[in-house]
């Protein structure tokens, strides 16, 4: 994670385009999809399935994918929304990736990448994402609270990820209402399913609660759905499948 975070600060600081010219151009956009509304409309268990190429800690999931056969796929399937990474070298992602998959149906978009200013908030805005990702980890709590404020002020819904009580308070703080819980450790890769249980339980209700990371089986899906959360997201086992539809149905129980 810090050496991807180098490289997305490094980038950041030479970024010499003007913030005032960006965000004019954000507010005017038509508005975006209604990420979070995708997720609160339902009492199922929602499914934001996530188009994912490679990761670091993976390696190739399914470099070849076609980001526009999988989108109307996974909508078919019945996903509540589209996940999409965009970051280069880590995860083989793009922007046209998002643009391609976002073109292909009807589903809200979140931009899945490693924000780092507030430069990275409005891009997600104008490359065409509906929400945007915040890592508690990976932000202060002032830089979490800005960049949480500007995306709101342009139209985005925010993702703010988090693994523990301590970068819970951090979101809070932050008025996030789209809360993930990554099940898996940003540093050691282990998946734990104990810990992301544990945290629903201490997510306030009013917020949106959200898995992500490691989730498989039908199973993992139903005892997370029992903890409490509202949806999952779900990349590399969709990616995988042979059918990603009928994996997305059998996650939604
Ligand atoms: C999806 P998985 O295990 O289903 O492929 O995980 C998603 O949670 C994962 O891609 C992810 C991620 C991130 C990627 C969660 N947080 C932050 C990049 C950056």
């Amino acid at each position: 994670l810090d050496k991807i975070l180098d490289r997305h600060r490094s980038m950041a600081a030479v970024d010499t385009r003007s913030l005032d010219a960006l965000l004019d151009e954000a507010h005017q956009l038509p508005p975006t999809r209604g990420f979070a509304d995708a997720l609160r409309g339902s009492d199922a268990l929602g499914v934001i399935s996530e188009i994912k190429r490679r990761s670091p800690s993976k390696g190739d999931l399914n470099v070849g994918l076609d980001p526009a056969e999988l989108a109307a796929t996974y909508e078919a399937g019945g996903a509540s929304c589209l996940s999409v990474l965009t970051d280069v070298e880590g995860f083989g992602g793009s922007v046209a990736d998002l643009q391609t998959a976002r073109a292909a149906c009807s589903l809200p978009v979140l931009r899945k990448d490693f924000t780092v200013s507030e430069l990275d908030v409005i891009d997600a805005r104008l490359m065409g994402a509906d929400c945007v990702l915040l890592i508690a980890a990976a932000l202060d709590t002032a830089e979490l609270t800005s960049f949480h404020r500007l995306a709101t002020e342009i139209g985005l819904d925010v993702l703010v990820e988090i693994h523990d009580e301590a970068e819970l308070e951090h979101a809070l703080d932050a008025d996030a209402t789209l809360i993930g819980v990554n099940q898996r450790d940003l540093v050691t890769f282990q998946v734990d399913h104990e810990r992301a249980v544990r945290m629903a339980g201490v997510i306030p209700d009013h917020a949106v609660k959200i898995a992500e990371s490691g989730v498989r089986h039908a199973a993992d899906a139903r005892m997370l759905e029992t903890a409490g959360y509202d949806a999952v997201l779900v990349g590399e086992t969709l990616v995988t499948s042979g059918d990603p539809a009928a994996a997305i149905r059998e996650l939604i129980g």
